[in-house]
């Protein structure tokens, strides 16, 4: 089995309502840069990264897929995905100037498009490939209700409406201009909630030190179950003195790169609930490494899913530090088998291999020229 060709992709497609925010971002499209790899014996691994649809940086992860790393992979056996990953992560010029960034978004797509191989190979999902159980029980929160530019009729009606539907967790953005507005929407939505339903909040950054102090205090008089990327991304200390000084436990993940930068907010309790992210992380193969550590520290791994779901599925299916996943909808129209939530549940995926495979028309739609 030797690979063929290694071709890239670019899908944008709408998000919900034209447009969300949150406390950092505006977006009117989710980028999916992506890999399709074909085997010699005509058989198409997809894998795609997750962005925020911004062209030239979209091209710039195009580029590295199709020059930086395709050259790689031509003629090696698809099939040795842990040997090829670390060949590529370690290829010493690449490494030389992106032991992050758009390196490792790059990376993430071949990655997932050779796990992606391996498991129709297998001819199972890629669930059952990584050892996952078939009874499964993995429960969905929901984010796609709680953007903040929504006004606080719409908050409150999205979350109600989430709750009908029968989710049982929900997540609202926080990191207004006042403080004020954020902890009013945090008690309304509070309010409308059944009993023992879940609410967490995310302000993807944007406080600083002070603020998210201030704010995080007032927050547990609402039982909120996690604080996401209260502050700066990169900030241990800050974290660190944040985890220790709030009763609210503390959610990140989805904007670090590495093993290494997990392993050094896990060793340093700065973060609760690990929100690991394979389109961040170079991979399924890096992202297997996170929850693993982070499993053997006692922390629950709730992945973030820049992949808009597809693959963490899987993953999140497979892995026994998982038992919740994000869901955001706005890719659902692109696969073949897209990621579905009944009753609050994610529904178990069968089609042979990691969820990625796009339906023709995903491209003649979304596809954009890189
Ligand atoms: C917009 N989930 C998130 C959107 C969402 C972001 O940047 O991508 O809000 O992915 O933080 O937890
Ligand atoms: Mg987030």
């Amino acid at each position: 089995m030797r690979i063929e060709s290694v071709e890239p992709f670019l899908l944008h497609v709408p998000v919900t309502s034209g447009g969300i925010a949150d406390g950092a971002h505006a977006l009117e499209k989710w980028g999916a840069p992506g890999v399709r790899i074909t085997t010699a014996c005509g058989r198409v691994g997809t894998g795609y990264t997750g962005t925020h649809a911004h062209l030239p940086t979209d091209r710039a992860i195009a580029l590295l897929i199709a020059e930086a790393y395709g050259p790689l992979l031509i003629g090696r056996d698809p099939r040795e995905v842990r040997a090829l990953w670390s060949d590529l992560a370690h290829h010493p010029p690449i490494r030389w100037v992106g032991r992050a960034g758009l390196t490792h978004l790059a990376l993430a797509a071949i990655d997932v498009a050779l796990w992606d191989l391996k498991a129709q190979e297998a001819d199972q999902p890629l669930w059952r490939l990584l050892g996952g159980a078939a009874d499964t029980r993995l429960e969905a929160y929901d984010t796609d209700g709680g953007w903040l530019d929504r006004d606080d009729a719409r908050l409150v009606d999205e979350a109600r409406l989430r709750t009908d539907q029968g989710y049982r967790s929900v997540k609202i953005k926080v990191g207004s201009e006042e403080p004020a507005r954020d902890l009013r929407r945090v008690e309304a939505v509070r309010e409308a909630l059944p009993d023992g339903a879940r609410l967490m909040v995310d302000a993807n950054g944007s406080w600083d030190r002070a603020r998210a102090l201030e704010v995080g205090r007032r927050l547990a008089e609402f039982d909120v179950t996690w604080i996401e990327e209260p502050i700066a991304f990169d900030d241990l200390p800050g974290h660190v003195a944040l985890a220790r000084a709030l009763s609210t436990p503390i959610a990140l993940g989805e904007q670090l790169y590495t093993t290494d930068a997990f392993r050094d907010f896990i060793a340093a309790d700065a973060v609760h609930y690990v929100q690991a992210d394979a389109v961040r992380l170079a991979g399924v193969t890096e992202w297997w490494t996170v929850a693993d550590l982070a499993h053997a520290h006692g922390k629950p791994v709730v992945p973030h899913i820049g992949d808009m779901m597809q693959v963490h599925l899987h993953l999140a299916w497979a892995h026994p530090a998982c038992t919740l996943l994000e869901h955001i909808p706005w890719m659902r129209s692109c696969f073949v088998e897209p990621a579905t939530v009944q009753d609050g549940r994610f529904v178990r995926p069968e089609r042979p291999g990691a969820g990625t495979a796009l339906r023709d028309e995903a491209l003649e739609r979304w596809g954009v020229r890189v």
